[in-house]
């Protein structure tokens, strides 16, 4: 497949941007190759600047849970910017979208709007510490919640020691203030809190993990973070930018009955404008400025036309069978996708919630961090060309996850799938059972 033009852009790219992209994982650093340069979208369809067509399973990662360029959602970009790009004021915009979002998620007694997941889980953290006048957080290994310094840091050196910086330039003093533990461990987030309770502001956790692959909530996980946290008095963070408005209307708290204390959003509230939104106890709400001293802003927040997007997107998923319909997609893609892998001696473990879907190439279940970083990234690579060269895009990266909207049809899902039966057969460590 030639990628002429998109060889010659990336080059132009490398000399303007650093690795030639505005977000890392777009580098395709993590299956190597050259990163296709997409020019257009429609449905579940995305098309690169050498004219191939894939299916696409990224879904800006996963933003267009309706598909590229729906009309209901052009529309009402359209209609907004008719009437001006941004006020910096407060529109009615902003109101129609909070409602929305409200009504789904009322764990959200009041919300900020931001233009990113990463600043509202920055803002959030924020303001658990202001509200808790307390400075430690816990987050979990393998659990990404944007590129703010707090939350830029891995496990030190013993489990319960404090963190330190997984990135340059972060301050080792405010890398030790988090404390990293594994994913699905209710024990060591027991002890952390023996030994650290009173100094914990808050525990920030994906509830249900999309950056490490999938790795699904065990059964008692969620609930003990709430437990443990709120007995020593600490406030529960739960990042939903990936499960927001995807594994159900009312995000992974609706589906677990679990309530946080605050909420991260990011990803379909805004249709793939930038946006993001932090939320929850009005006591806690109302801490920040211009009510509070938890400062917080930003030029672009509820931006009328973001909102306009992502208010027409919410209101076409309030429409009563759109789950339904996400939800058979996603099992219809799963039984595909297992015969595919059952027609090879390939050990691949396939998980799925919903519409989202992770590959992990590994012979063991994968239940957090470590076990997932024992899984055949090259393998993962291998695949991932594979299934491109057959016209299918996933997430290029083995610890990222992939998305079906309610754009993919069954015939995308046949063609993923006898792609995927192509492509598993020329692995060079598969063998055909
Ligand atoms: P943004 O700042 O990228 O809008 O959101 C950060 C973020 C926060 N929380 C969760 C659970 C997230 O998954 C993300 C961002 N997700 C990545 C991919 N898994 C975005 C892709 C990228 O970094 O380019």
């Amino acid at each position: 497949m030639s990628e002429t033009r998109s060889r010659r852009l990336f080059e132009t790219a490398s000399h303007l941007f650093p690795g030639g992209v505005n977000s890392p994982v777009r580098a395709f650093k993590g299956v190597g190759g050259t990163p296709r340069f997409l020019v257009r979208g429609e449905g579940s369809h995305v098309y690169d600047a050498d004219g191939h067509e894939y299916i696409d399973y990224v879904a800006s990662w996963g933003p267009l849970i309706l598909g590229h360029a729906n009309p209901r959602i052009v529309d009402a970009i359209e209609h907004a910017a008719a009437s001006g790009t941004s006020f910096g004021a407060p529109n009615p915009y902003e109101i129609e979208l909070a409602e929305l979002i409200r009504a789904a998620m009322p764990s959200l007694e009041m919300l900020r709007f931001v233009s990113s997941g990463t600043e509202a889980c920055m803002s959030a953290l924020r303001l658990a510490r202001g509200y808790t006048q307390r400075e430690r957080i816990i987050k979990f290994d393998g659990c990404y919640h944007g590129h703010a310094d707090s939350l830029l840091v891995k496990a030190g050196s013993g489990a319960l020691t404090f963190g330190v910086p997984s990135s340059a330039g972060i301050p080792k003093d405010l890398a030790a203030l988090t404390m990293v533990l594994p994913y699905n461990d209710a024990e060591a987030l027991r002890d952390a809190f023996k030994d650290h309770g009173s100094d914990i502001a808050c525990v920030i956790a994906e509830p249900v993990a999309g950056n490490m692959g999938l790795v699904l909530p065990e059964p008692g996980f969620l609930a003990a973070i709430v437990d443990v946290a709120h007995r020593h008095g600490a406030l529960v963070i739960f990042d939903e930018v990936i499960t927001g408005f995807r594994v159900a209307r009312g995000g992974a708290q609706s589906l677990y009955g679990i309530t946080p204390d605050l909420t991260c959003l990011g990803k379909i509230i805004g249709a793939g404008l930038p946006v993001g939104a932090f939320g929850g106890r009005a006591e806690i709400m109302r801490r920040l400025a211009p009510l509070g001293d938890v400062y917080q802003a930003g030029t672009l927040s509820g931006n009328p036309i973001a909102m306009a997007a992502g208010a027409a997107q919410l209101r076409e998923l309030s429409s009563t069978d759109a789950y339904e319909r996400l939800e058979l997609a996603g099992a219809t893609f799963e039984t595909g996708l297992r015969a595919a892998i059952g027609e090879h001696s390939v050990h691949v473990q396939f998980n799925r919630i919903g519409s989202i879907f992770g590959l992990f190439f590994n012979e063991h279940r994968v239940r957090d961090v470590a076990t997932a970083q024992r899984s055949d990234v090259n393998a993962y690579a291998a695949f991932f060309h594979a299934m491109l060269d057959r016209g299918v895009y996933l997430a290029p990266s083995a610890f990222e996850v992939g998305f079906l909207s309610l754009a993919h049809s069954s015939a995308d899902i046949d063609d993923t799938v006898t792609a995927a039966k192509e492509a598993l057969a020329t692995l060079p460590t598969v063998a055909r059972r």
